[in-house]
């Protein structure tokens, strides 16, 4: 029997993302694992997040680093074992944290036992996929798979097709048929009965494809199209988040958390909205799409705080009445945010505080990556063979060595914009490879590891991590911040991003100068008492103030 105070427990907590192949290598063989994250709980605790979402450690041939899922239920040997998993829940529970578990529902490997059966010609295993004819000799139709070329896959022994969505690795899972969503919720019960206490949902929104599997548009020169709109946010994932809640959230208080790229409000009220019983929030990406072109990260566009911030109060905008949303700066599939959206030069850590000063006292659920809260950088490789994304050498192969384009301009595309960004070692300490690993890494570790490490920052008071400490912390106390409207001001400064949030009468602002410049702001009426600032010498403010390059600060009215 679930008390009701226990139920909602993922209401005001904030998580911590680990990526587990990058974040301790206990043993040595070059590739974080398992016991590598338990050994460091102490310093994840030390953070103030509630909770640790894991993303996928199951066994995996590792084309996409684990997102391509050859067993639900076992664990990939570079990571550890089942027991070694279950000692980190067991362990993650005694010191106080909710462990979140990466499901991967949308697609298996193409080793997974039953693509196996499948591609033997086993129809019942086939149905768990989508096969199709070839039309006219080509593919089902011209849909673009998300890392690039065509999404179908030719099996000559059958002589059909399957769709993948993803990497040609990643069959997509056919979730029209019941046996698969009956699958997927043993294997949800199994973790759940191991005590997970929650999930985030991958790629979950493009369960539901359009079975007709109609041709899209597609850009003067390209072969294929971007095809999300028939198989993104279509009418039955509501179906099955409903199933799923009903059958496995709900009777096991779980918190959810799913990937939702090209919703709309609607959607989102939609999924999260209280009375809906579907899932708990929403983690978009408009808020860091905004500064590419349409649907190409590799066409960045200079940051523009202005566009930042609308997009930011648009959707605090839309679900100031109901729906949850997901606040975070980074993950695994993105730059990192302090080269991003700052200065990571002069300025690396002031922005690194701005930035999370920014996102993480909005409406909604803060998510911090592994690494941002000492404020890691972008790459600096200098060869494709220092990446590792399948992404990577997709596009690599597609515009270097078959279109030929400047190998130096990708490379650096890459390094500003490439998911590696975001997997690179943890930077623990300046010994050699960063004290991620005492053997090889997986990947090579950022040549800055010497100054930006965790040992370095926990010596000095002012650092980008005790910062985020104090902002938790803060965050926890203040009502308004959990509970709280959000409602911009100084909008006239298009290079600062301002707001205020209130609850039954307290009123907390965030002020944040994303300009290399002094600005002028006024605070809302009042005085107040400032609870953080990334230049800690400021105590109190009111009035108009001048905000100094990237300064950012909390503060909390007094009167
Ligand atoms: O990502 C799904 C997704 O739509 C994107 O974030 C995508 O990876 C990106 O746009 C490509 O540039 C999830 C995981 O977060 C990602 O790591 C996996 O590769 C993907 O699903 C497939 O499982």
């Amino acid at each position: 029997m679930i008390l009701e105070k226990e139920k909602n427990w993922w209401q005001n907590i904030s998580v911590y993302q680990i990526y587990p192949k990058s974040f301790y290598d206990s043993n040595g063989d070059g590739y974080g694992d398992i016991n590598g994250i338990r050994e460091k709980l102490p310093y994840i605790k030390s953070l103030g997040v509630d909770a640790v979402w894991v993303c996928p450690f199951f066994k995996s041939p590792q084309a996409d680093n684990g997102y391509d899922v050859a067993d639900y239920c076992s664990t990939d040997p570079i990571f550890g074992r089942t027991e070694d998993v279950l000692a980190l829940i067991d362990e993650c529970h005694n010191i106080g944290l909710k462990f979140i578990m990466d499901f991967v529902g949308n697609h298996t490997s193409d080793e997974h036992e039953w693509f196996q059966k499948a591609l033997a010609g086993d129809e019942k295993y086939m149905e768990y996929y989508y096969f199709r004819d070839g039309k006219n000799g080509k593919e089902p139709c011209n849909w673009a798979s998300v890392f690039g070329g065509s999404a179908w896959e030719y099996v000559p022994s059958l002589d059909k097709y399957y769709l993948h969505t993803f990497h040609k690795k990643q069959p997509d899972l056919n979730w029209n048929n019941k046996e698969v969503v009956d699958e997927i919720i043993s294997v949800m019960k199994w973790w759940a009965e191991k005590g997970v206490d929650g999930f985030r949902l991958d790629a979950f929104n493009y369960l539901d494809k359009d079975l007709s599997f109609p041709d899209v548009e597609v850009p003067g020169g390209e072969k294929y199209g971007f095809g999300s709109r028939h198989y993104a946010c279509r009418p039955l994932v509501n179906d099955h988040y409903r199933r799923l809640n009903r059958e496995v959230f709900e009777p096991y208080n779980l918190m959810t958390v799913a990937e939702v790229a090209y919703a709309g409000a609607d959607t989102v009220r939609e999924y999260t909205g209280k009375d809906r019983r579907e899932i708990n929030m929403a983690y978009m990406f408009d808020m860091l799409d905004f500064d590419q072109e349409m649907f190409d990260k590799f066409s960045p566009l200079p940051f523009n705080a202005k566009a930042f911030r609308d997009c930011i109060f648009n959707w605090q905008k839309e679900l100031s009445d109901d729906g949850r949303m997901a606040l975070f700066i980074s993950n695994h599939d993105q730059p990192r945010s302090v080269s991003r959206f700052g200065n990571d030069g002069e300025y690396r850590e002031k922005c690194a505080m701005m930035n999370a000063n920014t996102m993480y006292m909005l409406s909604g659920t803060p998510y911090i990556f592994e690494g941002e809260e000492i404020g890691m950088t972008n790459l600096d490789y200098t060869d494709i063979s220092d990446f590792r994304d399948v992404e990577v050498f997709n596009v690599y192969e597609e515009k270097v060595i078959k279109k030929g384009e400047p190998k130096e301009k990708w490379i650096s595309l890459f390094n500003r914009r490439s998911r590696d960004n975001g997997r690179s070692p943890m930077q623990w300490n300046s010994n050699e490879n960063s004290g991620f690993t005492k053997g090889e890494p997986w990947m090579r570790v950022n040549g800055n590891y010497k100054t930006i490490n965790v040992e370095n920052c926990e010596k000095d008071e002012k650092s980008v991590l005790n910062f985020y400490r104090k902002l938790l912390s803060v965050r926890k106390s203040l009502k308004s911040i959990q509970y709280g409207k959000t409602t911009p001001f100084a909008l006239e400064n298009e290079g600062c991003i301002c707001y205020l949030r209130e609850y039954e009468g307290e009123i907390t602002v965030s002020v944040n100068n994303f300009t290399d410049k002094n600005t002028a702001i006024s605070l809302p009426k009042g005085r107040f008492e400032v609870l953080l600032s990334n230049y800690f010498d400021k105590t109190s403010a009111e009035g108009e103030i001048t905000l100094r390059p990237y300064e950012s600060i909390t503060a909390v009215r007094t009167k």
